[in-house]
């Protein structure tokens, strides 16, 4: 890695985002390479303008297969997450963005604009895009405005975007507040697939809705820290977020458990 979580945090409160290079380990990144090269295959472009007519996307990546199990709860990425949000994290939603060659740039946005809060509001959203080919401007490396995650206006959508370019292998992280958007890539630029793990925290409603995305039979063997991750966990003492009074992993696990030994 290129820099420490404890600076990466402090770059993501200053200008909105952070790139740490050499993040992701040879496993994680052939594990996570061969899962989506098999989903990419399963999906089509976009069919507007903010999905990409030359851009394939797939989510719930965390419902479909084991491989990328260890980069979504990878404890160096939690710790920048936890620094940028406070301790009650959880996962939002999980993709796949793949750019192909003559995609034109996807109009600037804030990821946290999906939560109605006005404007300034600590920071609730944490994004994360892992470099799985080499992220280029050519290739329609991820577009941001640096210092925008403070501003309470919009931008112009004609603001000066810096093209974020790191090798594969690395992570951007930015704030949902960052405006920000998939790059233009260039007819000779070559493909571009990220791996897409957004975080928000663990007081809001999820993106992506964990609870029915991933059946419960599956929750109850994934590790426990991604079990917490996907909302099955209290806070502010086990009053939020609780079930029956009690931990929501305890009440599901026993539930799935009772339904395997009773007769059908
Ligand atoms: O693909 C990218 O680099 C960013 C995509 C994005 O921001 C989005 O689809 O919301």
């Amino acid at each position: 890695m290129n820099k420490t979580i404890d600076e990466a945090v402090r770059e993501v409160s200053r200008d909105g985002y952070t790139v740490i290079e050499d993040f992701l380990s040879e496993d994680q990144l052939r594990a996570s390479t061969e899962a989506l090269v098999k989903i990419e295959s399963q999906v089509e472009f976009g069919r507007d303008m903010f999905s990409g007519t030359r851009t394939k996307r797939s989510s719930n990546l965390v419902g479909m297969t084991r491989s990328f199990d260890s980069v979504v709860t990878d404890e160096r990425m939690l710790e920048l997450v936890r620094g940028v949000l406070g301790p009650d994290i959880q996962l939002s939603i999980s993709a796949m963005i793949k750019i192909f060659p003559g995609e034109s740039h996807q109009p600037l946005h804030q990821d946290d604009g999906l939560w109605p809060a006005p404007r300034p509001h600590q920071p609730f959203v944490l994004n994360t895009m892992y470099a799985i080919d080499d992220f280029t401007e050519a290739n329609g490396g991820t577009t941001l405005v640096p210092g925008s995650h403070v501003s309470t206006d919009p931008v112009n959508q004609e603001a000066e975007r810096v093209s974020v370019a790191m090798p594969r292998g690395s992570v951007l992280a930015w704030d949902g507040a960052t405006w920000h958007g998939g790059g233009a890539s260039q007819d000779d630029g070559g493909e571009r697939c990220g791996l897409n793990i957004n975080y928000n925290a663990g007081w809001l409603k999820q993106q992506e809705n964990q609870f029915v995305c991933i059946p419960q039979e599956v929750v109850v063997i994934l590790p426990k820290t991604l079990q917490r991750l996907l909302g099955y966990q209290t806070s502010f003492g086990g009053i939020l977020g609780s079930a029956h009074g009690r931990d929501p992993l305890d009440v599901v696990t026993d539930r799935v458990r009772s339904s395997i030994q009773e007769p059908q």
